[in-house]
């Protein structure tokens, strides 16, 4: 990596494994020492120091508490997994393998299990993999966090997707090991092993895993991780946990949480396919070898970080101007668009017009289990079509559009899309993936990059040892990371991030209740119950609390805290400054960023924190950054 303006030493890379580094966190929810400045870098630098923090990914393993992703134990039980998979797909009467999770997770488990029946079907194999999402197929495209708090909801849906089977592998993922939801369905497979194997996937040690009491239930996720660990033992359950460093954003698992469970997935279904249909039996060689073709991915996407940091510009430079960003794809590489687009507004409290996903074919493509949703809302219509009714017609030069497409797309729509995006914008990007032999759409691709402002051209080396299926995983992924980098440095440079955290945090379910709490305490240095009660009274849109309110619990704030906005904003204000909350209300209005309403309300009790915490307090409220390093 190129040290230029920021410079990335191994003992940072290594810092947040210190058990001196923010010990009472779980790993998923530490901050990234790496990224502490990313809110005031250039957008050269975020994309540096996203690669940084993806390359966290397959650091080996340093003897330290942590086991990683290349760390024999993790090995051993994605084999034993992968096995589990194959006597699946060998005897599939009555079977089934279940991947559930919530918002990301449920949406990698989505793609994972199209992906795999897709290739089942086209071995004239019947499809054994089914996807469970807390709160439905609308959370594919939009947040619903609130299912997630629900561990019966969780145990109703797998109960009924499991209907007459007799075997299911059930794989549950939650990258915080944390969703009530999934952890509702291990118990109930606990509950029921002669049908039920359960499998979890997450990125904290066992012993990270939340211990917070579930409403109406006997057990936490703590304690169901713990029952299995012991079951693990005589293989009747199975851990996949390794530490993947904390994330870029604090807390948002969409990053390497999403990346490393759509890696670990797909190794072991590959791996179960291979040993059941082309003679190759699961084998940890085999195994480290897919896992080393994704660190290559890596390699291979941010070798092209020059065109990412072009993208993350212009994707800022909209966002800045209140305009917008579309992601038009193709197949799969779509999906992840629409994925990556729908996370804006958990993750950066955008609008869903900020960023947009369209794909080829629309819910026909998608094939979800509910079927079309375009008679949800605006926001679920997601097919090229949609965009040219809804969207084309006012672009102008300052929205930023990105085509995502492979040489093996019909090339020929991905150019006529292209043309009728033109007229309208000059703005137009093309990220495409194709193999070092394939020249068959040289001509249109030329036409494509004439078209295009700048074209990320990812070319793929396909030997032998790269069956055609691990090469299109290998352009998700890279497809992922792209995506991703683009969506959150864009946000960044929109000034929503104060240091890496995301301020502006919805608080739409209890861990996110209890994140925004912390960040309270970490910003205004006061204590947890003072914090809660600022946070509380945001919430309740109350200047003091009644009985009712304190003794509620947290699902009952965070249904109220649905239709609020800035909820954690103003509780910092008002904590910082002591003013009351219509003070703070109109503090914000007149002055959206909140250093300089705190600053405003002329409170003797302000006291900074550092004076370069400060500084980058300026751009957190979607004011424009301030210049320093950009
Ligand atoms: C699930 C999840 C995240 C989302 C947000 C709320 O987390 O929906 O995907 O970004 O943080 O929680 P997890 O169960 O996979 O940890």
């Amino acid at each position: 990596m190129a040290k230029s303006d920021w410079t990335c030493s191994l003992s940072a890379i290594c810092e947040w494994e210190s058990p001196d580094y923010e010990p009472s966190l779980p790993v998923s929810e530490k901050s990234n020492p790496l990224t502490r400045d990313i809110d005031r870098a250039s957008a050269n630098s975020i994309v540096k120091m996203l690669q940084a923090c993806d390359a966290q990914m397959f650091q080996e393993e340093t003897g330290s508490t942590y086991h990683k992703l290349l760390s024999d134990q993790v090995v051993t039980t994605l084999m034993e997994v992968a096995k589990r998979v194959e006597l699946v797909l060998k005897d599939p009467e009555d079977s089934l393998v279940i991947l559930s999770g919530c918002g990301t997770s449920g949406r990698l488990a989505f793609l994972i299990t199209s992906g795999f029946n897709r290739a089942l079907r086209q071995l004239n194999q019947s499809p054994v993999y089914s996807y469970i999402i807390a709160g439905g197929d609308r959370a594919l495209l939009s947040s619903q966090e609130a299912p997630e708090d629900d561990p019966k909801l969780g145990m109703l849906s797998l109960k009924k997707v499991c209907e007459g089977k007799k075997r299911v592998l059930f794989i549950g993922i939650s990258c915080g090991l944390s969703a009530p939801f999934v952890a509702g369905q291990l118990d109930f497979c606990l509950q029921h092993p002669e049908v039920y194997t359960p499998v979890l996937v997450g990125f904290n040690p066992a012993h990270q895993a939340r211990d917070e009491p579930l409403p109406g239930c006997t057990f936490t996720f703590l304690s169901v991780v713990q029952r299995m660990q012991e079951l693990a033992k005589s293989h009747q359950a199975f851990l996949i946990n390794p530490a993947v460093g904390p994330e870029a954003i604090s807390g948002s698992s969409r990053m390497k949480g999403g990346s490393a469970t759509k890696i670990l997935l797909e190794v072991v279904l590959s791996a179960a396919h291979a040993a059941a249909f082309s003679h190759t039996p699961v084998a940890c060689n085999g195994i480290l070898l897919h896992l080393r073709a994704y660190e290559k991915t890596l390699d291979l996407t941010y070798a092209q970080s020059e065109i990412i940091t072009d993208l993350v510009e212009a994707a800022g430079e909209s966002l800045r101007c209140g305009r917008r960003v579309c992601y038009l794809g193709w197949g799969s590489l779509a999906l992840l668009g629409l994925i990556d687009a729908s996370e804006c507004n958990p993750t950066f409290g955008a609008d869903f017009e900020d960023v947009r996903g369209f794909v080829s074919g629309g819910y026909r493509e998608l094939n979800n289990k509910e079927g079309p949703l375009t008679a949800l809302g605006p926001e679920f219509c997601i097919a090229h079509e949609d965009f040219l009714h809804q969207v084309l017609p006012r672009l102008t030069d300052k929205d930023t559009v990105l085509l995502i497409y492979t040489h093996s797309d019909d090339v020929g729509k991905v150019v006529d899309l292209a043309r009728r995006v033109r007229e309208k914008t000059a703005n137009l990007h093309a990220v495409y993936h194709q193999t070092d032999e394939d020249t068959s759409a040289a001509l249109q691709q030329d036409e494509i990059s004439r078209l295009c402002l700048s074209t990320l051209k990812i070319a793929w080396l396909q030997g032998a040892s790269v069956s055609a299926s691990l090469l299109h995983m290998q352009w998700e992924l890279s497809t992922k990371l792209v995506l991703n980098a683009v969506s959150t440095g864009a946000h960044v440079l929109k000034g929503k991030i104060y240091q890496n955290h995301m301020i502006d945090v919805q608080v739409t379910n209890s861990k996110l209740y209890r994140r925004a709490t912390r960040l309270l305490q970490k910003l205004s240095g006061r204590p947890e119950s003072q914090c809660e009660e600022a946070l509380l009274k945001t919430i309740y849109g109350a200047n003091k609390l009644t009985l009712d309110m304190t003794t509620s619990d947290v699902i009952t704030h965070t249904c109220t805290a649905v239709t609020r906005t800035k909820v954690v904003p103003l509780a910092l204000v008002c904590l910082l400054t002591g003013c009351s909350l219509r003070e703070a209300e109109s503090h914000l209005e007149r002055q959206p960023v909140v250093r300089e309403a705190v600053e405003f309300s002329g409170s003797k009790s302000f006291r900074p924190m550092c004076p370069r915490d400060l500084s980058s307090f300026g751009n957190t409220f979607g004011a424009e950054p301030n210049a320093v390093g950009r």
